[in-house]
């Protein structure tokens, strides 16, 4: 898929908030791509798909978890986990997106996993980091990504973070989202 038509998208499914997030992770993943040597123009595409499926319900999303035969573990998690796999297969099934590292980037982008593709790393992390947030240590990160420019190292932080903000809220964890925290655990 093109720029062009991946914003087009884009624009006309997601609120206009939502939007520019998506365009937001799109760009810092593309100056990432520069620093670690990614490549630009499949995480710029990933980038602005990635959240195409966040406002859909809970039952489209089940529908096409069993439609694109998804994990079925998936059916027993909310939105918050399942807007990623099933963005991804959306793309791939209904807008004919070919691309493997675009797949994996979108499908992993919340929980992020272990042994991720460097469009899978880049995506992760930009997602957390783009102009746009907010969250309390994400200067911290940015300070790891763009300055000490320790992409693995930033993963585990996100992770670290995200693991904790999630016990402390009561919800439940998806075992990609342990696999991740363990496999960037630079004291292994
Ligand atoms: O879609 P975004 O808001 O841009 O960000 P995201 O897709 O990275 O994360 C969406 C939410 O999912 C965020 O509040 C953190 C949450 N999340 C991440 N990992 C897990 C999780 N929620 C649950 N319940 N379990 C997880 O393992
Ligand atoms: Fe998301
Ligand atoms: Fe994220
Ligand atoms: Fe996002």
């Amino acid at each position: 898929m093109k720029k062009k038509k991946a914003i087009k998208i884009v624009e006309e499914k997601l609120p206009k908030k939502r939007f520019e997030h998506s365009l937001r992770v799109a760009e810092t993943a593309v100056k990432m791509a520069e620093i670690f040597g990614g490549d630009a123009e499949r995480v710029e595409i990933a980038g602005i798909l990635h959240d195409y499926a966040k406002y859909d319900g809970l039952s489209k999303l089940y529908q096409k978890v069993t439609k694109y035969e998804l994990d079925n573990a998936l059916l027993a998690y909310n939105s918050e986990i399942l807007h990623g796999p099933v963005g991804a297969a959306i793309m791939k099934h209904e807008f004919g997106v070919d691309d493997e590292e675009i797949y994996l980037a979108i499908y992993h982008h919340t929980t992020g996993r272990n042994q991720m593709t460097l469009s899978e790393k880049i995506i992760f992390v930009a997602d957390y980091i783009e102009p746009g947030r907010t969250q309390p240590g994400v200067e911290e990160i940015r300070t790891i990504v763009f300055e000490e420019q320790k992409l693995d190292k930033a993963i585990y932080e996100i992770s670290k973070r995200t693991v904790l903000y999630l016990v402390e809220q009561d919800h439940v964890i998806y075992p990609l989202t342990i696999d991740c925290l363990n496999y960037y655990n630079l004291e292994k």
